[in-house]
Formats: structure tokens, C-alpha cells, sequence
């Protein structure tokens, strides 16, 4: 990894937000809302383990790259690449599960596509859902950009460089893992490589509406706050708001910044679960117009309880990997999501935790209209490499991609910043600052992390953190039963906390091979799971403070630590459904906890 130019490019991006609103970002709101041209589709590929494309044979980046896409016009001249007759893969998708040969590759896969323009908009971007891990974009020969980090998206501005007519769009992805990266080398989920999200061509006007935030104020339901930035060489423009249901129709001017932010009375409809209203929203200047769908409503902790729109909820809810049933691969349509919300909605949730990355936004959109909330999480996982300023600028860079991309969602209702990190001064600096960082860029909802678990003796179970000072909402993980003890023992333990905030078990179970019965003390059948599941489902019950449950988790998923043949063989197998969708006898076990909660 190039650290210091990655440093340098994040640190300028935060001294652009700093000077402005920190909620703003480069990042596009509202991508579907905008005139796209697809860029999906078969793109070529070439496999590059050792980077021949990027570096020459002293390992200096070559001026003449993959990236030139070099043509030859007779055989006398060198070249040895080539897009023209290069296998296709298929964009959004991972590569792993397109090519039996790539199943387990991590490295540089160069792909290229090319396409015709011929829009007629005065700014073009490039838009890229997510891409795993490292990324850098060539259009037309040149480079235009490059980020890190694989589930967030991001745009780059291509105006100067496209061409009417033919352009060709190359991309080096690079899903190496690295030490210092987010996540770090080690994790328990499958490292999807490739274009793993939508790819679209943007066209704005000169000055356009690039970001805005309409949500209710924090602890007001009736109060309205509205930013919008605006972005060109005429920032001072007049903005209009309109949610015509709401009869608020609003025009202001903004600053010579391009932004503008005011507060207005409204009486809305409140979003939740059994009422997932969804407004339409249209901002528009001369130019320029977007339209989108709001929820409005209040998320808060009082006491030991979470309230949604002013009354206590009880979080009914699973933890999910993006992951597709059936076909395996990294999930990434409307349809993929459907499919997994379909299978979650079987179980009577109200809640999802999107582990333990940000999910598309097909999933995010989807499960609001469907009235589940969500924890939305970046993937800042075991052991990050605390004591590292570059990775906690890559943690907050992706914090802050996440976030603005999901700011006008009323169904995320919890941003987490990390999942099962060892304790530590060096941790305890790097997620505090995320902590801040989250409530600096989005102050209206609660910002979480999935914790550990403690023990006072075998009998009495706690959590002891340092952490649990920074959240409204402690949140951790416990596998009694699995990786402790037999399924016996949740039924033993008594749970005591030392402060009263909200508790939620972000995590717990074990796992099973659909179709393997066997009796409940044997482990991976399925009486097992369902056994367990039981035993925790009655600790749960006698717990103070739960207002809310993930188990670990949906549905079986891919992870190349899970190694036992026969059983894993390459899966995790902790879901409740298996990765072909095949319920578990846990799984009813669950449905019915939830039914009667
Ligand atoms: C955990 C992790 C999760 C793992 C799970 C397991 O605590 O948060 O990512 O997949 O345990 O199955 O061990």
C-alpha cells in the first residue's frame, strides 16, 4: 500500500470537510435518483498476480501499463496483453464465483470496458457501488482516480477526460490482504474480490445538487432539519424543498460555500416497523432536480430502554452477511436482497444487523420499505492495526462513506464503528475517535460496536469494557455453549451489569449441517443448534436490560478459516438457514421466541 499518499489524500479530503459541515462529503447522494448510464455488464479481464500490468521488471510503476490499453498494428511490435480476447466477467459480481480457478484468488485482477457516450450533461462521474479492496481507474489511458476499501462507494469526476463517442474504462482492483488494511488479514468471512457493486456513468449539470440530508432533528418529532450542498462554479443558487404530503414546499438561497441548512415544522407520519411511510422528497435548483423517499422518526435511549418514536422496541433481529443464497457469491441486486429479506422476514424480525460491513444500498433501501431497522457497521474487525494513523484514516474514510450514503435512511438507526477488537489504550484511542467521528458526520443516531463478553466466575457472566462509556447501547457477543462450555450452559450463568444502559447480545450461536440429526449433545447437527438455541432464548429471558437480540446467524456463509471437511468445507455454519436456503430446526426455535416478545 502506497501509506503516504493515501494518507495525504484522506487528510485533504478531511481538511475540505472541516472547513465546511462535517456531515457533508464528495460522495453523490442519492445515486438512483440522478440521469445514470449503466456500466454493468461483461467487462474483460486479466488475471495479474504479480502486477506485470502495473510495475516494470525493477519493480518501478510502469508509465506504460495494462492501463494504456496499447494497441499494435502488425506483429513486429511488442505487446504482451490483451482486453480484445480476454475472458469476461461479469460486473456487479465477485470473481470468485465466476471462475473456478479464481475461487480462492486474492491479488489484481486489471478489467476493461468500453462504451459510448453520448450524453449531453456539462459534468460526467464515474459511480462505483463498492469494489474489493484496493482500486485504481484509468479512463481513456489516464488515471482518474483511486480508493481503498471494499464496501463502501465512491465517485470521480471524469468531465475533462471522456470523450463523445468511444471511451474506454480500465480498473486494476487488488484484493490482497494487508495488516493495516480495514478489515485487517484475518476474518472470518470470504474475501470477495472484484467490481462487486453497480458501475454507472453520472451526469450532472455545471452546478448540481451533490449532497443533502432531510431528517428529523434529534429528539424532535416535529421538527425538520434540511442541508443541501450544492456543487459548481454558481454555488450561490436558489434550492427548493418540496415534500408535497407534508404540504412544505421551501425555497432558500445557498452560501457563497454552496450549502444550506434550516429547520422547519412538520407532522409527519412516523416511520417504524408497522408504519414504514416513506415521503417523497424533491430538491431541485434551476438546473438541477433529485427526488427521493424519507421516513421520519426518532430513535433515543431513556434509561435502560431504546425508544422508537417516543415507546420502548424490543430489536427482534439477526445478523447477515451480504452474501446470495443459493448461487453463493457476494450478494448485490434488488433481487439477491429480496431473497435474504424474504428468509430474515420468516423469523418475525424488526431488525437486522448488516454485518460487518456496509451492505448495498439495494438492501438498505429494500429493508425500510419493508419497516426492519438496521445496524449498518464498518469493517473495523479483531485485530486492526490500532496504534497505525493510516488505518484509522481509512476506518474514518470508510465511516464516513457509509454514512453519507445512508444519512437519509430512517430505517439505519445504529452506525457501528467495530466488532470484537482486543482491549487495549491504543484501541480504546482509535474507536473513540471513530465514535466521534460518527457523531460529527450524523448526530441523530446511536453509534454502537459489538463487544466481548467477561466472566466473574463460571456462574457470573458480565462485560467489562472501557468502551461501554462511549455508546448509548451496549452491545456484545457471547458463544456460551459453543465456544465455551456444551449447550447445557447457558441455562447456568447469571448475567450482571455494572451500569444500566440498554443491552443488546449482538451475537450468539452455533453451528450445524443442515440435514446431520443426531442427539443434542452432539455438536454441528441440528439438534445441537436447536438445543442451544432453546437453553440461550431462556437465559435471554431472565437478562436485565435486553432490549435487543442478532444471532449469529441468517444463513450459513463462506469463510476460508472454516476448514472442517465434510461439515464446513469452506462455510461457516452457524446459520439458521443453510446457504441453499433450507430452514434449520433452530431457526423455529427463534421464530417462536420472537412471536411471543
Ligand atoms: C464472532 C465474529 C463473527 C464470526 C463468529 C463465529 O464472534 O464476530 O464474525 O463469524 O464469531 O462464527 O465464530
Amino acid at each position: 500500500m502506497k501509506k503516504t499518499f493515501i494518507l495525504l489524500l484522506i487528510c485533504t479530503s478531511f481538511v475540505a470537510m472541516s472547513q465546511t459541515n462535517e456531515s457533508y462529503s464528495q460522495l453523490i447522494q442519492n445515486i438512483g435518483g440522478r440521469s445514470t448510464q449503466s456500466l454493468n455488464g461483461h467487462w474483460n479481464r486479466l488475471v495479474d498476480p504479480l502486477e506485470s500490468g502495473y510495475y516494470d521488471y525493477r519493480k518501478k510503476p510502469n508509465p506504460n501499463g495494462f492501463f494504456k490499453n496499447m494497441t499494435v498494428d502488425n506483429w513486429n511490435q511488442f505487446k504482451e496483453y490483451g482486453f480484445e480476447d480476454a475472458p469476461v466477467l461479469q460486473v456487479p459480481g465477485d470473481w470468485n464465483t465466476q471462475e473456478a480457478k479464481l475461487y480462492y484468488y486474492e491479488g489484481t485482477v486489471w478489467y476493461k470496458k468500453s462504451f459510448t457516450y453520448s450524453g449531453k450533461s456539462q459534468r460526467q462521474f464515474l459511480y462505483f457501488g463498492a469494489v474489493n479492496y484496493e482500486t485504481k481507474v484509468y479512463l481513456n489511458g489516464q488515471k482518474v482516480g483511486e480508493h481503498e476499501g471494499g464496501y463502501t462507494p465512491f465517485n470521480i469526476e471524469v468531465t475533462k477526460l471522456i470523450n463523445q463517442g468511444e471511451n474506454t474504462l480500465i480498473v486494476k482492483v487488488d484484493n490482497k490482504r494487508h495488516a493495516d488494511g480495514i478489515p485487517t488479514d484475518n476474518f472470518d468471512w470470504w474475501n470477495y474480490g472484484g467490481i462487486t457493486r453497480d458501475v454507472m456513468l453520472v451526469e450532472t449539470p455545471s452546478t448540481f445538487i451533490r449532497d443533502y440530508k432531510v431528517q428529523l432533528k434529534k429528539g424532535s418529532k416535529s421538527v425538520l432539519q434540511v442541508e443541501v450542498k450544492v456543487d459548481g462554479n454558481a454555488l450561490q443558487q436558489n434550492v427548493k424543498i418540496e415534500i408535497p404530503e407534508l404540504k412544505l414546499s421551501k425555497s432558500v438561497i445557498t452560501g457563497n460555500n454552496g450549502e444550506i441548512a434550516f429547520e422547519q415544522n412538520v407532522v409527519p407520519s412516523l416511520w417504524s416497523p408497522s408504519n414504514p411511510k416513506l415521503y417523497r422528497v424533491v430538491i431541485s435548483t434551476a438546473a438541477d432536480k433529485v427526488e427521493d423517499e424519507i421516513g421520519f422518526r426518532t430513535i433515543e435511549t431513556s434509561g435502560n430502554k431504546i425508544l422508537l418514536n417516543g415507546s420502548p422496541i424490543f430489536l427482534k433481529g439477526i445478523c447477515i452477511h451480504e452474501e446470495a443464497p443459493i448461487r453463493t457469491g457476494r450478494a448485490f441486486s434488488l433481487a439477491d436482497s429480496k431473497n435474504l429479506l424474504d428468509m430474515a422476514q420468516q423469523l418475525g424480525v424488526n431488525f437486522l444487523r448488516l454485518a460487518h460491513y456496509p451492505h448495498n444500498e439495494y438492501m438498505v433501501r429494500e429493508a425500510e420499505r419493508r419497516g426492519i431497522l438496521l445496524w449498518s457497521e464498518i469493517p473495523v474487525y479483531w485485530t486492526v492495526d490500532f496504534e497505525n494513523p493510516v488505518t484509522l484514516a481509512n476506518a474514518t474514510n470508510q465511516l464516513s462513506e457509509m454514512i453519507s450514503r445512508d444519512k437519509n435512511r430512517a430505517a439505519v438507526v445504529f452506525w457501528s464503528v467495530a466488532n470484537e477488537t482486543p482491549h487495549g489504550e491504543a484501541r480504546s484511542k482509535f474507536l473513540t475517535s471513530l465514535v466521534k467521528s460518527a457523531k460529527a458526520f450524523d448526530n441523530t443516531r446511536m453509534v454502537s460496536m459489538a463487544l466481548e463478553k467477561s466472566q466473574i466466575n463460571d456462574s457470573i457472566q458480565t462485560i467489562n469494557d472501557d468502551m461501554m462509556d462511549q455508546v448509548e447501547v451496549v452491545s456484545f457477543n457471547e458463544y456460551l455453549g459453543w465456544y465455551q462450555g456444551t449447550w447445557e450452559l447457558p441455562l447456568k450463568v447469571k448475567w450482571v451489569f455494572k451500569n444500566d444502559k440498554p443491552i443488546i447480545i449482538s451475537e450468539f450461536g452455533g453451528e450445524a449441517l443442515s440435514g446431520l440429526h443426531g442427539a443434542i449433545n452432539q455438536r454441528w447437527t441440528e439438534e445441537y443448534q436447536e438445543q442451544l438455541y432453546k437453553n440461550t432464548c431462556s437465559m435471554l429471558d431472565k437478562m436485565p436490560n435486553l432490549v435487543g437480540t442478532t444471532p449469529w446467524i441468517l444463513m450459513d456463509f463462506r469463510s476460508s478459516k472454516r476448514l472442517l471437511p465434510k461439515i464446513q468445507d469452506d462455510f461457516n455454519r452457524k446459520g439458521l438457514f443453510s446457504d441453499r436456503g433450507e430452514p434449520k430446526k433452530a431457526m423455529f426455535i427463534l421464530k417462536d421466541w420472537y412471536e411471543k416478545k
